[in-house]
């Protein structure tokens, strides 16, 4: 299988991200995807393919911001990375921000994701990677993988959040209808619920997306991936929530894991996307779940066996000394 990859994706490194009321060191570290890329050969790089794809589905402000926050926050005096602490909860009417905080918190969802002089150009080569793995599909794979870091399934189309500032998947999604393809879905399998992709589809009835994760009655995000979220408009019905307890291992997984791939059997899609996150391991630091390296494979064998084409995207994993054999497992599976 095709993987891709650009070496610049690794320059974002925020030092800290705000947990339990203090300062802990980032979880999202350029070391996950050297762990990756180190246990997978020849990951190639991608092409640039612009701004364009991007924009189609991220609002325009809010990529404005991801570029140049991290120079106004410096022009301010501010030491180390961009970070928000105030959120318009009540004032949600056009007004015009100008201070930076101001910004900050309009275009982000927590206080857990910080933006560097890098992080733009990390996400752009996310993004990149993903639109070359989704070439290789439409170029006619079977399967394709976009070691996608920094992740996306958090981001929405104005805000940052859970480590994501671009959400590769949805713009993968929304490039492969815009190049033809009339339904596409995309299966989340990463521990925490993809609140920025299901918000973005939430009114369309074109792209399917099923997530299985961790109850957010007890894990991050907490306010999205209830069992009741099933959309609404043109996208009733087009949004499958799957939320598991914490200690869920294989059987469970995989039961879970059918359910999903069984509605996007009947929503019959001319491609699937899978947000992989290796955050279900039972090793892994910030996560609940049980499911161990052979796991992985199991569960790619069962999406393989549905015969969609299927592009698989990175999102989340922070055992790191296992992410590597993590990855690899489950690419075997295909
Ligand atoms: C893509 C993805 O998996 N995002 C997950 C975001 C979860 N953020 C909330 C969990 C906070 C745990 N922080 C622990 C930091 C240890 N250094
Ligand atoms: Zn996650």
């Amino acid at each position: 299988m095709r993987g891709f990859f650009d070496p610049r994706q690794l320059a974002h490194a925020p030092a800290s991200e705000l947990h339990n009321g203090g300062f802990v060191p980032y979880a999202e570290t350029p070391a996950r995807a050297e762990a990756v890329a180190a246990a997978l050969a020849d990951l190639e790089r991608p092409a640039d393919r612009g701004e364009a794809p991007i924009l189609a589905v991220h609002d325009t402000g809010y990529v404005e911001f991801l570029k140049t926050a991290p120079a106004r926050w410096a022009a301010a005096g501010r030491p180390g990375d961009v970070i928000g602490y105030i959120w318009p909860i009540a004032a949600r009417r056009p007004v015009r921000l100008e201070r930076i905080d101001a910004l900050a918190g309009r275009y982000s969802l927590d206080a857990s994701t910080p933006l560097t002089a890098e992080t733009w150009g990390a996400a752009y080569w996310s993004a990149q990677s993903v639109l070359a793995a989704l070439d290789a599909v439409r170029g006619g794979d079977r399967a394709a993988f976009a070691l996608c870091r920094p992740p996306g399934h958090h981001a929405g189309r104005d805000y940052l959040g859970g480590y994501c500032h671009l959400n590769t998947a949805a713009i993968a999604a929304q490039a492969a209808i815009d190049g033809g393809m009339r339904r596409v879905a995309i299966l989340d399998i990463d521990y925490h619920h993809g609140n920025g992709t299901q918000d973005i589809f939430w009114s369309r009835g074109d792209v399917f997306y099923a997530s299985i994760h961790a109850d957010p009655a007890t894990d991050y995000p907490f306010y999205w991936g209830h069992a009741d979220e099933i959309g609404e408009g043109a996208g009733e019905g087009a949004t499958l929530n799957l939320p598991l307890p914490q200690g869920t291992a294989l059987d469970a997984f995989r039961r879970a894991q059918h359910k999903a791939l069984a509605a996007i059997a009947a929503f019959a899609p001319d491609l699937a996307i899978v947000s992989f996150g290796a955050d279900t391991y039972v090793g892994d630091p910030i996560s609940g779940f049980a499911l161990r390296t052979e796991d992985y494979e199991t569960l790619a064998r069962d999406i393989a066996a549905c015969g969609w084409p299927v592009l698989i995207a990175m999102e989340g994993g922070y055992a790191v000394d296992a992410l590597g054999a993590n990855v690899a497992s489950f690419l075997a599976g295909f």
